[in-house]
């Protein structure tokens, strides 16, 4: 196949008089420095070949005398593919809860999310609407791959860094991918310049899998990911208690994790959702914790583990003290000059509106404030496990206090803070987070929706929290852990009672999450789990922590990270040329995988059902009843 090439970058921007202008730079090469310069505004395009691709850095200066605006950064790329071929591409999710999957090009104009409410699009997608060229429905956040059934070969274009701004890639006709580094409208002043994160154009026949952790590879490196944090086992309050968690029962389970060490391993317990005394005030309780945050720390840490707590760092509600004392360190709407909504949550207000509002990290103000309060939770109270939630609402759009500073930037900002505050020590984990910008500040992300003591439905139910879209996910963004951070699967349920999941679903979600080599974090009320679900935390305990000590080589890859059917799996290769692989199938009918499918050669395979610890070995097929997963040992 033909190399992917770079054929134009384009700056938009708006003058003094705000009328909107571009400046095009046609064909930059790699041979040379290329530049044009009108009106005052230069271009310039350094492009390098390297990690088996080419890498385009890009300036923006203003050498006129005028202050100017700028829009947007356009980079088209030419795939080499025809415009009329059958092709794929790769819609990578925005934040760790979006979807993220394989899609025909062309196929949709339109996408569910064009008519859904403001708060599903501020949570989704990195701008609210989409420019009419640049539709949801072919609009990829990041990173894409394209993909032709007529040619050979697969093209990745992709943005290696992230600190600078939010990202695009639209794959519009096969031929064409139209990355986009999207600019807020910032002031460039007189003299000034701005350098664009570095996009990354490669081409290949690896899969797609192993493209998009090539990709991934890049971006750690670029961004100085932070990946060697120790593995990760964990209890989360959430899909047990969700807000109805109270101190006692909070102790109760700490008991009990105490007095089950040697069953259930743990290192880190962490209190989620509800124990705050409103949506903002995260150092304070409500009457659930009467005992207050630095007690309940105080008690985790003396049973021998480390204290986790969730906080949504970027949201307040009205009832808030922090939004009484501060109201100008929202985000406010240019048009009605409100705070910009970023969430609605009954359970998180007693305020009319329901509402939670987005705070503005680009005010150094409310940045010297969550250092503080960072500071406090860690060095005050001995937290050093942080679950930082909703942080997509920094990225909202809207009026900032400091014009200078892109959505991208200002998220990066506000972590930045958080890390400051909390020091290089504290493991932070982010969640609800767009992915690019986190990268180098945490070092661990959620990289799909939430689980839930429910399995969901595969033909509709979208966007209610269910378990299946949870381990769609997981299979997608496999290949970022221990790149970028360390993944954050979601948590495992194994409870039997107080739960819909069945004992095959129960597994299927235990296979799932350790088949990824990510994080481990149990979510049940302890008193409901038996010496049977021990048996099978350790065995997939241990099994998690092998697949994640091969990361550091091997990624975990998607068997098919382009195609969407009911049975995923994922594989990860250890230093002996063994593997050991993970065989779902999401959907609601048995499902039969024919061995010579999975391309293991000759290789002894055996699989491991969870459910009913059964290992059987496997000669032409696999058979997978609904809603169930395999883990496979295969020996060279
Ligand atoms: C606590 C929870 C848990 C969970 C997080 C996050 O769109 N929504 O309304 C929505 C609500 C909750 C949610 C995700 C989305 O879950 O992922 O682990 O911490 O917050 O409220």
């Amino acid at each position: 196949m033909t190399d992917a090439l770079l054929s134009r970058i384009e700056i938009r921007f708006l003058d003094a008089a705000s009328n909107p202008r571009a400046l095009a730079l046609d064909a930059p090469t790699a041979a040379r420095e290329s530049s044009t310069i009108r009106d005052g505004i230069g271009i310039s395009a350094n492009l390098e070949h390297a990690l088996g691709g080419t890498i385009v850095r890009t300036t923006i200066a203003n050498r006129g005398g005028d202050t100017v605006r700028l829009k947007s950064a356009i980079f088209e790329v030419s795939t080499g593919f025809a415009p009329g071929a059958p092709a794929r591409f790769f819609k990578h999710g925005y934040q760790s809860w979006s979807a993220s999957g394989g899609h025909v090009v062309a196929a949709a104009q339109t996408h569910p999310r064009d008519t859904a409410h403001f708060i599903t699009r501020v949570n989704h997608q990195s701008e609210t609407t989409r420019p009419p060229e640049f539709p949801e429905a072919q609009t990829s956040e990041l990173f894409t791959i394209v993909e032709s059934s007529n040619a050979s070969g697969r093209v990745l274009a992709g943005f290696i860094g992230a600190a600078t701004s939010l990202s695009t890639l639209t794959v519009s006709s096969p031929e064409k991918i139209v990355a986009r580094a999207i600019l807020d409208d910032v002031s460039l002043a007189p003299g000034a310049h701005r350098e664009l994160d570095p996009l990354f154009i490669a081409t290949g026949d690896e899969s797609a899998a192993r493209f998009a952790a090539r990709w991934a590879d890049a971006t750690g490196r670029w961004m100085n990911a932070r990946v060697s944090a120790p593995f990760q086992r964990g209890w989360c309050s959430w899909y047990h208690y969700f807000h109805a968690i109270i101190e006692d029962a909070l102790r109760a389970n700490l008991k009990s994790l105490e007095a089950m060490r040697s069953e259930f391993p743990l290192d880190v317990i962490q209190l989620d959702d509800g124990f705050q005394s409103a949506l903002g005030d995260w150092d304070t309780t409500n009457a659930k914790f009467p005992g207050g945050l630095r007690k309940i720390a105080g008690e985790i840490r003396a049973a021998g583990f480390k204290a986790g707590i969730w906080t949504a760092p970027f949201l307040a509600a009205r009832d808030s003290r922090l939004m009484s004392h501060h109201p100008d360190w929202f985000i406010m709407h240019a048009e009605s000059g409100e705070p910009v909504r970023a969430g609605h949550n009954p359970n998180w207000t007693a305020s009319d509106d329901k509402f939670a509002y987005a705070l503005d990290a680009s005010n150094p103000a409310f940045r010297a404030h969550l250092h503080r309060l960072f500071a406090k939770l860690t060095r005050e109270f001995g937290f050093s496990y942080l679950k930082l939630d909703f942080l997509y609402a920094a990225a909202a759009p809207g009026r900032h206090h400091d014009p200078n500073l892109t959505r991208g930037e200002t998220l990066r900002r506000g972590l930045e803070a958080i890390r400051a505050g909390a020091g290089d020590d504290a493991f932070i984990l982010g969640c609800g987070c767009p992915i690019g910008q986190a990268i180098g500040v945490v070092d661990g992300m959620r990289i799909g929706p939430d689980v839930s003591p429910y399995w969901g439905s595969t033909a509709s139910g979208a966007g209610d929290p269910s378990t299946v879209y949870a381990l769609d996910a997981i299979i997608a963004r496999s290949f970022m852990h221990r790149r970028l951070w360390l993944n954050d699967p979601d948590c495992l349920m194994l409870r039997a009672r107080e739960t819909r999941l069945t004992a095959d679903e129960r597994a299927a979600l235990a296979a799932t999450i350790v088949g990824s080599g990510g994080m481990l974090l149990i979510s049940d009320d302890m008193s409901l789990l038996d010496a049977e679900a021990g048996k099978l935390f350790r065995a997939v305990a241990q099994i998690a922590e092998e697949i994640d000590s091969n990361c550091a080589q091997e990624p975990v890859l998607a068997l098919d990270l382009m195609t969407n059917g009911d049975v995923r799996g994922l594989i990860s290769k250890n230093a002996d040329g063994g593997a050991i692989a993970m065989l779902l199938n999401r959907g609601d009918a048995p499902a039969r995988v024919d061995r010579s499918d999975l391309k293991l050669g000759t290789a002894e395979i055996v699989a491991l059902d969870l459910a009913v610890d059964e290992k059987i070995e496997i000669f032409d097929t696999i058979d997978l009843p609904p809603h169930s997963a395999r883990i496979l040992r295969v020996s060279r």
